[in-house]
């Protein structure tokens, strides 16, 4: 604030001692020793990997921090419009290679390191990945962030700073066991903002009366109160001094009086227990990625979560001075899916109870301001939370969410007189036992834009889950705004070596900030010298991987065999358990072949990670299907190298950034409809890999970029899926002969009990097939026997991933970001004078 900030005079002393960030190796290595005797209050006698991470980490925190105050600067002093990306979950990963490639100092880094005796790599392992995420939805924010630094746009992420991060996973005897994942025991990546603390309500009445004047006015009182502290988190863009702000919120108790009263009385425990109660909010990560269990712990983290980040930006426009039409014009603000709808709800609060606005204006304001993310059609994955739940907790926003409702249904009732039907199919409010508030529905009539994810989905929310509300408010309130992903982590970091060969060719590193540039190495996919470096890429990263599945589960792989790789979370729509059939369909028949037929065969290793919702029974009876399957095939002397099955523990982003670079072919294979666009088969394809899919998601448009002889393309059409279910539900139908073999094997105790995967094989013989695992098994193994075909073609295989590569400029998360700004937050950059000058054509 004004009152805090140093009189004129004497600012020249600020200004000559303003902290300067290092640039040179020397400077690095002066701060990481400074850092190792001072703040960590360690010596050369005692340095060991942690504290030399520790160091290194602060070093480049020391350089971030100081751009991100500039960066803050600029932004005020411009006064622009800023966008603010309200996530639960933000998938971090590791920081600090990020950060230093970001930067571009790495290499000074490097020797500095080196100097300092240690190798960076070792420095890098160190590092706890920040997981407050669950999959897809948690590392796109993620990859958001990047673009947004990197882009320059005045941007703000919020979200929670949770204790423990999505669970750590082990596997013990083939069965996956949770293990919780304490992660800020050393966090040098955050800033604790003390200072910036928001008191949350809870529980309560609401009161109403007339003013003097008048008006009715309505108080919320009582109840409890929490506090909500500040993180920071520097966002560095690449090549460009522009950092941004990750603002994580942590829950304490209130100091009240309250408190003292009680511990006055000699209530000691119960006030430590009321304290207790008060973090549990910020504690964990829900960890299911597909499922609304509606707890009212939940709730609670939303609503303070959104009414901390609110309080937050109000502050901030406040400042200005601005008049509250102006809101939306210094303001927009993006619902990634519906988990922050509240936030809607809580700025029509603000509005009309705490600064007097009259309703109509301002719901128009609000309206203006937000945009919300739609990421999935999956009926269970749809928010809703029960009416008496949320009296309870939060009496004045349902107070105002009644009265949003009515205006609405009234709307709808004045354009379709009559239609009572249709009242009830938009209704915010389900008439349901008990009754239920459909958050999707709150966030569409809030908001000005709703965008799904990819071109299918989008089309598919606007036939389906959303198809009256499109009727209602017209076309052009729904859009699609294809993912992307960003390859400055994702290629860059992930996969250096294939950065530096393309940069090679290129001219320089330009491409990782306009990736269309990548169109030009197309003209090198019959280049044999640079097919002969592309290929040894390749082989290296496998062998790599290869070492790590060694160490992480005892088996040796052959890297020269062919890598299948299916990631992601474990999910029945996601279809691994199709995957794993198709193994076993292949282990029969490799131990039905002769010995001349095995010869033709190309060797293979079938790898698999991914978490299961600790209550998702059906997923984690999937992943003990494969490692007990992996146990048969693997000690197999037969099959030796011609099959092998893995499970990889603990999927996560740094994992991710060893196994991606890794594929050959990797698995993106959803029941058609199912998987909204999928980020994975972007990162894939973009370090030289190639894709067994279904026409879902984002396939379909890396399909049309790419070209179909590019991709393996098979299985059922997302116009013919409810069909085909219908048809399982009230027709006689013949399992795939294929598949029905796979059963009896798995039926005759081949892969231990078979009680034990019964209800896997009975969801597909006796229960529906849901998810068309029959109907589309033939399609995928056969599409699989043409994998192994274009896999014996080697030098035709090399050329179909480098021409893949150079047509993936369209899925970098850049594209989406500017999509976004462009069509749904109207804003723009602010670009830094020195953007830009570390030099990309190097
Ligand atoms: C994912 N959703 C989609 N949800 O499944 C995927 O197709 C898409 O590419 C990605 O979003 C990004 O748009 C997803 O990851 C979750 O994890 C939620 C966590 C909280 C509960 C509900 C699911």
């Amino acid at each position: 604030s004004v009152e805090a900030s140093i009189p004129e005079p004497q600012r020249e002393a600020w200004k000559r001692f303003q902290a300067k960030p290092f640039e040179t190796k020397d400077d690095f290595e002066k701060e990481v020793v400074r850092h190792v005797e001072t703040t960590l209050a360690r010596s050369m006698f005692n340095c060991d990997e942690t504290a030399a991470y520790a160091a290194a980490s602060l070093a480049f925190r020391d350089r971030l921090i100081t751009e991100w105050n500039k960066t803050q600067q600029r932004q005020t002093f411009a006064d622009t419009k800023r966008v603010y990306y309200l996530s639960l979950e933000f998938l971090m990963g590791r920081a600090l290679d990020n950060a230093m490639l970001n930067v571009g100092l790495k290499d000074v880094a490097k020797d500095g390191l080196g100097d300092l005796g240690f190798r960076i790599e070792d420095i890098i392992e160190q590092e706890h990945d920040a997981a407050l995420g669950n999959g897809g939805l948690g590392r796109l924010a993620a990859c958001f962030l990047d673009s947004l630094a990197s882009l320059s746009y005045p941007a703000w992420g919020y979200g929670l700073r949770y204790r423990y991060g999505i669970f750590k996973q082990e596997i013990v005897d083939g069965y996956q066991v949770e293990v919780p994942d304490y992660w800020l025991d050393f966090n040098p990546w955050e800033f604790p903002r003390h200072d910036i603390a928001v008191d949350i309500q809870f529980y309560g009445n609401i009161r109403k009366y007339q003013d003097d004047t008048g008006k009715t006015v309505v108080v919320w009182e009582g109840g409890e109160i929490v506090k909500a502290t500040a993180y920071d988190v520097p966002i560095p863009g690449f090549d460009t001094p522009a950092t941004n702000n990750l603002r994580l919120w942590s829950s304490k108790a209130a100091s009240g009086e309250f408190d003292f009263q009680k511990f006055n009385n000699g209530d000691y425990e119960s006030s430590v227990a009321d304290q207790q109660r008060a973090e549990t909010i910020s504690a964990v990560l829900y960890p299911n990625d597909s499922l609304d269990r509606g707890k009212e712990l939940r709730l609670k983290q939303q609503y303070f979560w959104v009414a901390a980040s609110l309080y937050d930006i109000v502050r901030r426009f406040k400042k200005t001075k601005r008049a509250w039409g102006e809101f939306p014009d210094q303001v927009a603000i993006q619902l990634n899916d519906t988990h922050p709808t509240l936030a809607v709800v809580e700025l029509q609060r603000i509005l009309i109870d705490l600064e007097g606005l009259e309703w109509d204006e301002a719901w128009n304001i609000v309206t203006k301001t937000f945009g919300y993310t739609n990421h999935t059609v999956l009926p269970e994955a749809l928010e809703k939370w029960s009416v008496p739940l949320f009296q309870n907790l939060l009496p004045r926003h349902l107070s105002i969410i009644y009265d949003i409702n009515q205006t609405f249904l009234q709307s709808v009732e004045r354009k379709n007189p009559g239609d009572r039907d249709l009242l009830q199919r938009v209704s915010i409010i389900e008439e349901s036992q008990p009754k239920m508030v459909r958050m999707a529905y709150l966030a569409i009539v809030g908001s000005h834009k709703v965008n799904g994810v990819a071109e299918l989905h989008s089309d598919l929310i606007k036939t389906t889950i959303f198809k009256d509300f499109v009727n209602i408010f017209g076309p052009d309130k729904f859009t699609n705004v294809t993912n992307g992903i960003t390859p400055r982590r994702w290629l860059h970091q992930a996969n250096p070596r294939l950065s530096a060969l393309i940069a090679s060719k290129l001219g320089g590193l330009a491409f990782l900030k306009d990736l269309t540039l990548l169109n030009d190495l197309e003209k090198f996919a019959d280049d044999k010298d640079f097919k002969k470096d592309w290929a040894e890429i390749k082989h290296a990263n496998k062998v790599r991987l290869a070492k790590h599945i060694k160490t992480t589960t005892g088996v040796t792989v052959n890297p020269s065999a062919l890598f299948d790789i299916q990631v992601k979370r474990i999910h029945e729509y996601k279809r691994q358990q199709m995957n794993i059939f198709g193994v076993i369909h292949r282990y029969l028949t490799i131990k039905a072949m002769g010995a001349e037929e095995r010869k033709k065969l190309a060797p293979r290793v079938s790898i698999f990670g991914g978490k299961a919702a600790p209550g998702y029974w059906m997923a984690k009876t999937i992943v003990h299907l494969v490692n007990s399957v992996g146990a048969v095939v693997n000690n197999d002397k037969d099959v030796g190298d011609l099959l092998k099955v893995i499970f990889l523990e603990d999927y996560n982003v740094s994992k991710a950034e060893i196994i991606v670079p890794a594929s050959d072919i990797s698995e993106h294979i959803s029941t058609a409809g199912t998987e909204a666009s999928g980020t994975s088969n972007m990162k894939f394809v973009l370090n030289g890999g190639l894709i067994i899919g279904t026409c879902d998601g984002a396939n379909i448009e890396i399909t049309r970029e790419i070209g179909a002889e590019n991709i393996f393309l098979f299985g059922n059409l997302s116009e013919d899926v409810e069909d085909l279910r219908h048809a399982h539900t009230y027709g006689n139908r013949d399992m795939d002969a294929d598949l029905a073999k796979v059963f009896e094997a798995i039926k005759g105790n081949m892969f231990g009990d078979a009680n034990s995967f019964s209800a896997l094989v009975g969801a597909v013989e006796n229960h529906g097939d849901y998810y068309l695992v029959s109907d589309d098994f033939h399609s995928y193994i056969t599409t699989q026997d043409m994998v192994d075909e274009a896999y014996r073609d080697q030098d035709e295989w090399v050329s179909k991933t480098i021409i893949s590569v150079a047509r993936m400029g369209f899925f970098t998360s850049d594209r989406c970001i500017n999509e976004y700004a462009e069509s749904i937050w109207n804003i723009e950059p602010l670009v830094p004078e020195t953007e830009g000058q570390s030099g990309l054509e190097r």
